[in-house]
């Protein structure tokens, strides 16, 4: 990557990886943890890729100093990981503490502080606990208090030495997939309805935790906490055609503007959503009011709740207008949002098959998050390249992606202005991706499932990102 011009970065720049607890720990039921929602759904076969699990995944949880390892060899100033919940809490509720999961979290954030690596951490990522789901899991009113104790409890016991704190991530994800497709955990089929639901418990969920740092943490722990949104860059797919302008400005607001609407602008859903989900409720007979909740006036409002914005961003997508189509009598999401993205031939993909690569919709989209939502600083909390087939430990068109991406995110901070505060590789491993299980590699080191030691291996796209870091460490 030696092209790339390292001086844009401001000299704080944050340059990490990611990770989720589920994806890489493994020891599903070591140790006093409980089941969450991707045990059950893993177990339950059917539902992803040849019956993999993440009953042993990368074996984080035996291997973590192996994990250490790789976070030094890049040279990271930062790992962003997930917390189990169910590890801590193995009923999801405060009234049980697991002491085992709490000394593992322990020693992972001592061990990355005293290599001088800060922690960035996610509460929640995909893993509900499964007692939880037990109770009606994200359609339940009462899992925002939940979430909220739990929450309590990460700062108390972590926040000395955690300043940075992801409450939810994708809650898109978690709510479109888990609720509407039934393709993610819990995977439940429920088109137009639970979807709006669970997006709805989401954001209830993420402001009350967000005040209680506020209010109780952040006086002395003074962290900041934020929601990872994940969003597509849309551009119309006919540029001349207003009916596809207006699809990609609806497609924007059921994606990123479904959570960052509330949280950044207005403290309410996007305009678009409360009409056009309101007038199809009644155009298709639904009779139990709106299907998309309101903001109760007795609680606090999520506008204001994120001290800095967390964007991840994979790819982009060119939208055309659904409103003619068979979606239109349909009741779902996508009915509602009357756009449909589709992929430009032009754009490669690389591996899994929603990834075309389009590094300047990075670009664009901190640009729009910029004038649209927030001047915050920002934080890409995830963004990467996958592989599937044959391994290439020599991964040239990753390389190529790393160095194309970072170059364009050095454009937002000197030409757009964009306050980018850092970037996190997704992933520091490969890991188990969800359901695709295994087939998919998004790591910067390679792990060769096929025998128990989980060996760690870097890809040379590795040590090429390690080469950037140390470059920009070194000159600043
Ligand atoms: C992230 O989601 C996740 O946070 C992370 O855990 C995951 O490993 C990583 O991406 C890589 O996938 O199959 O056509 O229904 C990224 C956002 C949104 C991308 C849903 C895949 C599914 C497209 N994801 N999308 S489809």
């Amino acid at each position: 990557m030696s092209v790339l011009d390292v001086t844009v970065f401001p000299h704080d720049f944050a340059w990490g990886a990611a990770t989720a607890a589920y994806q890489i720990e493994g020891g599903w039921d070591v140790d006093g943890r409980g089941p969450s929602v991707w045990d059950t759904f893993c177990h339950a076969k059917g539902g992803v890729f040849e019956d993999h699990t993440g009953d042993v995944a990368c074996n984080s949880y035996q291997l973590w100093e192996e994990d250490l390892k790789c976070i030094q060899q890049l040279g990271l100033t930062h790992y962003r990981l997930s917390i189990s919940w169910s590890r801590l809490l193995p009923d999801g509720t405060t009234n049980h503490v697991n002491p085992k999961g709490v000394a593992y979290y322990n020693k992972v954030i001592d061990d990355l502080i005293a290599c001088n690596v800060k922690p960035m951490i996610t509460l929640y990522h995909m893993d509900l606990p499964q007692a939880l789901q037990d109770l009606g899991g994200w359609s339940s009113t009462e899992i925002a208090d939940i979430f909220e104790s739990y929450a309590r409890f990460c700062f108390k016991t972590f926040g000395d030495r955690v300043k940075l704190w992801i409450t939810l991530n994708e809650p898109y994800v978690c709510a479109k997939l888990g609720h509407e497709d039934g393709t993610f955990a819990p995977g439940i089929k429920d088109p137009g309805i639970s979807v709006y639901l669970a997006g709805h418990n989401m954001l209830r969920a993420h402001t009350k935790a967000w005040h209680t740092y506020n209010t109780h943490f952040r006086p002395l722990q003074a962290g900041q906490v934020s929601l990872a949104l994940n969003s597509d860059w849309a551009e119309p797919s006919d540029p001349g055609c207003p009916k596809d302008a207006a699809a990609t400005e609806r497609y924007k607001d059921f994606t990123l503007g479904w959570f960052a609407c509330p949280v950044f602008c207005t403290g309410d859903y996007p305009e678009s959503m409360r009409a056009r989900i309101e007038s199809r409720s009644l155009d298709l007979g639904y009779k139990q009011g709106s299907r998309l909740p309101r903001f109760s006036k007795d609680e606090p409002s999520p506008l204001g709740t994120a001290d800095f914005f967390a964007l991840n961003y994979y790819t982009s997508r060119k939208v055309i207008d659904l409103n003619g189509g068979s979606k239109k009598s349909e009741l779902s999401f996508v009915g509602d949002q009357g756009a449909e993205g589709v992929v430009d031939p032009s754009w490669p993909i690389c591996g899994v098959h929603w990834l075309a690569v389009v590094p300047d919709g990075l670009r664009k989209l901190l640009k729009y998050i910029k004038d649209a939502y927030t001047s915050l600083p920002v934080y890409i909390t995830e963004n990467g390249f996958s592989q599937m087939g044959p391994v290439q430990i020599e991964d040239a068109d990753r390389c190529r992606f790393y160095q194309d991406t970072l170059q364009e995110v050095g454009k937002a901070v000197s030409q757009d202005g964009v306050n980018v505060k850092g970037y996190f590789a997704w992933s520091l491993l490969d890991n188990f991706e969800w359901s695709h299980g295994y087939s998919v590699r998004f790591g910067l080191f390679h792990v060769d499932f096929s025998t128990p030691e989980l060996k760690r291996t870097s890809y040379r796209s590795g040590r090429e990102y390690a080469a950037v870091i140390s470059k920009h460490r070194s000159q600043t």
